[in-house]
């Protein structure tokens, strides 16, 4: 039978963005690999992205619209898509009724799809306002508000400019894992000469690649900074043209740093004085060098000031602007080029939504699921797409007993997640490769077309497909209900979207992306011009718009929080290289790399508690515990414990019942409101017999 490939792009919140060569044989994907015409990837990608034929026909996939009795019951019934889209849109038509308003209706996405189209879920809602919406992140604010208060905006180079550099610090990211086809390029740049400097508490698979690795206390980043910067000062490796020229508050920041003592940053942080020494000359004496701030660090309590200190040593050394320099992080500026939906989206969605559509929604920040209980009017129907909060938030029983609160809670996914086993209604979601859509990649600004490579499995529909049919079940009772575009054809939609950047990149036709994709064109070297659009102009080691958000206008972390007694070892939960998030962990290939939950501590540690590899725990705190097996290893200081992300025990019972719900210090900024933390959590473990 004749084998037909097919242009797709995987839309896992990933910042490769891969764009894929799918195989169809009789109907059936029977392979997907990377499309070698890639720029960014060159057809490399990971161990998911393969595992997709897995995961399509997963056994484990729900195909069918599912009803349950009572929430957390397993009692599951099939029913046909007519009956809960007519029990869902019965019950919009209530609330209006009851209430006058949709204030009680509330919707939580976030990026289970990164495709453009899967977008307008939210527009479904964004066209019924007022509603209740959870905004924010529970990813990157802390961080994109710290780049924001100092240069203006959240920017960054393209990925390439790191063979450029020839000193990259990787701090606080794991790219071996998280974002393996960068890794080609700093490889790439060691070849040229390129030094690379690992900064995290725990030696990942990139800091085992590294040339100097910095084993530092989790949240302590903008002290060894601050420590970093005096060195800077009193070595003499200011840039004073640039400084002069082109920073704020200079004077304020040399005063606070002649008052700070290294002996005293070396306790807080855990690096040896020397070490911090030989960090900071070696920044100090190579040029270009690069920073990248990985997402790891900026989800602790002072995140985002740790952020703006890490910052401020590219401002001191005039690594600003110049190939091979700058600071390499997140950066959203590429969706300002995609149409009005995909600008409209998280994290900085509210930000940049007009005054009037903005005031009149109700919001709750992201993750804080307690203080849906406690609304008026309070919260009728919970629309949950693309997130999977009870495994990914904090406090993942109080997740859980406020789904089983609210009236009713709709899931749409493709398989029955931990949040979807309290849900009454489960929509089943078509995966990618069954839909058209395109993604923008957050990481290198790549465009690619996805096209539907197969028929929808089962009774499977895109999100977009749900909320027309949704849209149509409402109109049918109520006809002026929602201006939603029922008879939209979605290829019109996402065409909508990408005009813009096909006028910008002069690509005559959709069919033209399809087959060469495209790339955003920014700027490869942000900040040439100097320019910042900060209040005062300039770089701004001190920003008065800290001070209204609570903060030192000055990039002064607050307080290391300390270790409770009850409680001696920091639990850090990472990303592993074959699942993402609480995904894929379900496929049987995926669980032979990685086959239960495991609990990895050192050797100190597992003396001290009489274990050894294998041995069953407890792992527990005030908030709850859960079953895993330990492995041992040299690669964590004895008082981290690790556990991979998302894989729950044979209870079901997830890692982040252990994380009580604990904010960053910004995220409000950009995004509405501040992000959350992930690495102050204390737990303590004993053997089960
Ligand atoms: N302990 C700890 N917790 C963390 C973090 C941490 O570092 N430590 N990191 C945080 C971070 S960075 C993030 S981004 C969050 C992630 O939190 P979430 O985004 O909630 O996590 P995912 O597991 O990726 O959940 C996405 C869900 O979308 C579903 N999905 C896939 N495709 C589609 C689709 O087309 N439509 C719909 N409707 N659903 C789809 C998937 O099956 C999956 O269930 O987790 C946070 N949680
Ligand atoms: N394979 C895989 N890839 C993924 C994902 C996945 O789940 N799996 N998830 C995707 C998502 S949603 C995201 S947000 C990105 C995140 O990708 P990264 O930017 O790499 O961030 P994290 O993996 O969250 O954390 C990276 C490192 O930060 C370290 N860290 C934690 N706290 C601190 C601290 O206080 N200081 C310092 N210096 N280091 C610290 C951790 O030990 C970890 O090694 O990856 C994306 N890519
Ligand atoms: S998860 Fe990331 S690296 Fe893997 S295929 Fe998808 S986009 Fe590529
Ligand atoms: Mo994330």
């Amino acid at each position: 039978m004749k084998k037909l490939t097919y242009h797709n792009v995987c839309t896992r919140d990933c910042p490769a963005s891969c764009r894929l060569l799918t195989e169809v044989q009789g109907g059936r994907v029977v392979d997907v690999k990377g499309d070698p015409l890639d720029t960014f990837t060159r057809g490399y990608i990971c161990a998911k992205g393969y595992s997709y034929p897995e995961r399509i026909y997963s056994p484990d996939r729900i195909l069918y619209p599912l009803k349950q009795r009572k929430k957390g019951s397993g009692n599951w019934e099939r029913i046909s898509w007519e009956q809960a889209l007519d029990e869902i849109a019965n019950k919009f038509i209530t609330i209006s009724e009851g209430y006058s308003n949709l204030l009680p209706v509330c919707l939580d996405r976030y990026l289970g799809n990164l495709g453009i189209l899967n977008l307008n879920v939210a527009a479904f809602f964004l066209s019924m306002a007022p509603i209740t919406l959870m905004v924010g992140s529970p990813c990157v604010s802390a961080g994109t508000d710290g780049m924001t208060l100092n240069y203006g905006f959240c920017k960054k180079p393209v990925p390439e400019d790191m063979l450029n550099s020839k000193l990259i610090i990787i701090w606080g990211g794991n790219s071996a894992w998280t974002l393996p086809q960068q890794m080609h390029y700093i490889y790439e740049a060691r070849k040229n000469g390129a030094k690379i400097v690992v900064i995290d508490p725990i030696l990942t698979a990139t800091a085992a690649r590294s040339d100097i690795y910095v084993n530092i206390r989790p949240g302590t980043d903008g002290l060894l900074a601050l420590g970093m910067a005096k060195i800077l000062m009193e070595e003499n490796f200011l840039d004073h043209e640039f400084m002069s020229g082109y920073t704020h508050g200079w004077d304020k920041y040399k005063d606070y740093l002649t008052t700070i003592d290294l002996e005293q940053i070396s306790t807080q942080t855990n690096v040896p004085s020397a070490e911090i020494h030989k960090l900071a000359c070696l920044y100090g004496n190579t040029k270009p060098a690069t920073i990248w701030i990985g997402l790891g660090l900026q989800r602790s309590p002072s995140g985002g000031q740790n952020v703006r200190a890490i910052d401020s040593l590219a401002a001191l050394t005039g690594n600003i602007g110049k190939q091979g320099g700058n600071v390499h992080h997140i950066s959203y500026e590429v969706f300002m080029n995609a149409g009005e939906l995909a600008r409209l989206q998280l994290p900085w969605g509210l930000a940049s939504m007009p005054e009037d559509l903005k005031n009149s929604f109700r919001t709750i920040a992201t993750g804080r699921f307690a203080e849906l209980n406690n609304l008026t009017p309070p919260i009728e129907l919970l629309w949950i797409a693309g997130r999977n909060p009870v495994a990914q938030d904090q406090d993942s029983d109080t997740v859980k007993n406020t789904l089983k609160n609210i009236p009713m809670v709709v899931v749409a996914d493709q398989f029955l997640t931990s949040s979807a086993q309290y849900a009454d209604y489960f929509l089943p979601v078509s995966s990618s490769f069954e839909h058209e859509d395109a993604v923008i990649s957050y990481w290198h600004y790549g465009v690619g077309l996805n096209e539907k490579a197969i028929e929808p499995l089962g009774e499977s529909k895109s999100d977009f497909e749900i909320m027309k049919c949704l849209a149509k079940a409402i109109k049918k009772i109520q006809p002026g209900f929602t201006d939603f575009p029922i008879e939209s054809d979605p290829r019109q939609c996402l065409h909508q979207e990408l005009e813009p950047i096909l006028k910008q990149q002069e690509i005559s036709s959709i069919d033209k992306l399809r087959r060469q994709g495209a790339r955003i064109q920014l700027s490869a070297v942000p900040w040439q011009d100097y320019s910042f659009p900060t209040p005062s102009g300039k770089y701004e080691f001190y920003s008065l718009k800290a001070m209204e958000h609570g903060l030192e206008p000055l990039p002064i972390p607050a307080q290391v929080t300390a270790k409770p007694a009850s409680y001696p070892f920091r639990l850090m939960v990472v990303r592993n290289y074959a699942t993402l998030n609480s995904q894929f962990y379900n496929l049987p290939n995926i669980r032979g790399l990685e086959s239960n939950s495991t609990l990895i501590i050192h050797p100190e540690t597992a003396a001290q508690k009489s274990l050894e590899h294998g041995d069953k725990v407890k792992v527990y705190n005030q908030l709850g515990e859960i079953e895993m097996h330990i492995s041992v290893s040299l690669c964590l200081p004895h008082n981290i414990v690790v556990a991979y992300m998302g894989i729950p025990d044979n209870h079901g019972e997830v890692i982040n019942t252990l994380f009580g719900l604990s904010e960053t210090d910004l995220g409000e900024v950009v995004s509405g409101c501040k992000g959350l933390t992930f690495n102050d959590c204390f737990v303590n473990l004993v053997r089960m017999e």
